[in-house]
């Protein structure tokens, strides 16, 4: 449902009105894959043969151009950013994450308390241990590579992980201090330094729930519409950004769809629309 609300909103419009060829390649199907539902883990099967099939469909469509992966749940970006990775170990280019988000989604299936494979993906494709019903991480993203921006509900399990790493984490006391664009901008030098690509991924409650409510993990205290749109902005800017998630969108959950066309305009902020040409909202 999050990726046909997404093509209700209006994405392939608005990125095609930026003077884009616009493909959409429509829903990818999950891998049939030979593991047995996990009694701690929900929907492990289904969730392995997700990450196979969009690692598969991430690596095709990076030769094409910039794939906007469109989701529905965050484990989805298990798949995504391996086959990202498999794309930029091919340029010779070292990929880097953005994670926008709430949460660090740094569990592993050990340390996971809800089961929710959500909670996992940062863990999964830094090549933590403990994902062996996984396809192997070949190309594993070093934690210096990712960068967390919105931060502000971290497990302990995670917080404890993510210490002893070197992932840049920016939450929102921080970002309430030093504005967002100071751990951006630190983040994107590193990239460039680096002479990287960065695969962006936005969950929908890295902004505050009060614009943003179909998400069924919110948080309050997130991002302003103003603060996610320099984002991306600056991300546009950079020049460095290969690839982009949108995640985590409920429709079930959404006000008059205005949380999904929230995360269309930020999508077209990224690719180009620049602040005079933001849409009004007549209703
Ligand atoms: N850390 C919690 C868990 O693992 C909450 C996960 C948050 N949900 C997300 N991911 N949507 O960002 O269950
Ligand atoms: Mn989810
Ligand atoms: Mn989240
Ligand atoms: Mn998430």
């Amino acid at each position: 449902m999050g990726p046909d609300a997404y093509r209700v909103a209006g994405l392939e419009q608005a990125l095609s009105d930026l003077g884009h060829t616009v493909t959409d390649i429509g829903d990818t199907l999950p891998d049939e894959v030979d593991v047995p539902e996990d009694t701690h883990l929900f929907s492990l099967p289904e969730c392995v043969g997700w990450t196979q099939a969009l690692s598969r469909t991430a690596k095709e469509a990076a030769e094409q151009g910039l794939p906007i992966f469109l989701g529905g749940d965050h484990a989805l970006s298990m798949g995504t950013v391996i086959g990202m990775a498999a794309h930029a170990d091919k340029l010779g280019r070292p990929l880097f994450v953005l994670w926008l988000d709430a949460h660090s989604d740094f569990h592993t299936p050990n340390s996971t308390d809800s089961g929710n494979l959500h909670g996992t993906p940062v863990a999964y494709f830094t090549g933590q241990p403990g994902f062996d019903a996984f396809p192997p991480v070949t190309t594993p993203i070093p934690t210096d590579h990712v960068g967390m921006i919105g931060l502000r509900s971290v497990d302990p399990a995670e917080r404890s992980a993510l210490e002893k790493d070197d992932a840049m984490l920016a939450d929102m006391r921080s970002i309430d201090e030093h504005g967002i664009k100071t751990p951006l901008l630190a983040f994107l030098d590193k990239v460039r330094a680096a002479n990287g690509i960065l695969h962006v991924s936005l969950d929908v409650d890295f902004l505050d729930p009060s614009i943003a409510p179909a998400v069924g993990t919110t948080v309050p205290g997130g991002a302003t519409e103003r603060e996610a749109h320099l984002v991306m902005e600056l991300l546009h800017e950079s020049g460095l950004v290969c690839s982009l998630d949108i995640v985590e969108l409920n429709p079930f959950l959404d006000e008059r769809g205005r949380t999904a066309k929230l995360m269309v305009d930020l999508a077209a902020s990224l690719m180009g629309r620049r602040i005079f040409d933001r849409p009004t909202r007549s209703f």
